[in-house]
């Protein structure tokens, strides 16, 4: 007789804290990360991305032709050439308006928080 035990989900809510979940995170709670945004086809993609200060984000260009990630005067990857990458260590808040230098159509955000 094969006995079957089924395995409890124990779901840990954190009831007893309640709404007492504080509202105001430290700004180091979260620790720094990558934020791939692809070149592909003439876009950002995601075009628009949200990020903490301290991560990093990566442009990776994948058309055959040369783009840059500029936000004047915040950030200029410059020229990445096909299957290269462009990096911005993220160093302030606000929201990054960006375009490439060549083509004036490929626009993409950086929402910092
Ligand atoms: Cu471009």
């Amino acid at each position: 007789m094969k006995i079957v035990l089924a395995a409890a989900t124990a779901v840990v809510l954190s009831a007893a804290a309640g709404h007492h979940v504080a509202k105001q995170r430290p700004e180091r709670a979260t620790r720094p990360m990558s934020r791939v945004v692809t070149i592909k086809s003439l876009q950002f993609s995601p075009a628009r991305i949200a990020a903490n200060v301290g991560d990093t984000i990566v442009w990776r260009n994948e058309d055959v032709f040369s783009h840059t990630a500029t936000a004047s005067g915040v950030f200029d990857t410059r020229e990445m050439k096909q299957n290269t990458t462009g990096k911005w260590v993220v160093k302030k808040r606000g929201v990054f308006n960006y375009a490439c230098l060549f083509h004036a159509t490929m626009k993409g955000v950086i929402e910092v928080k």
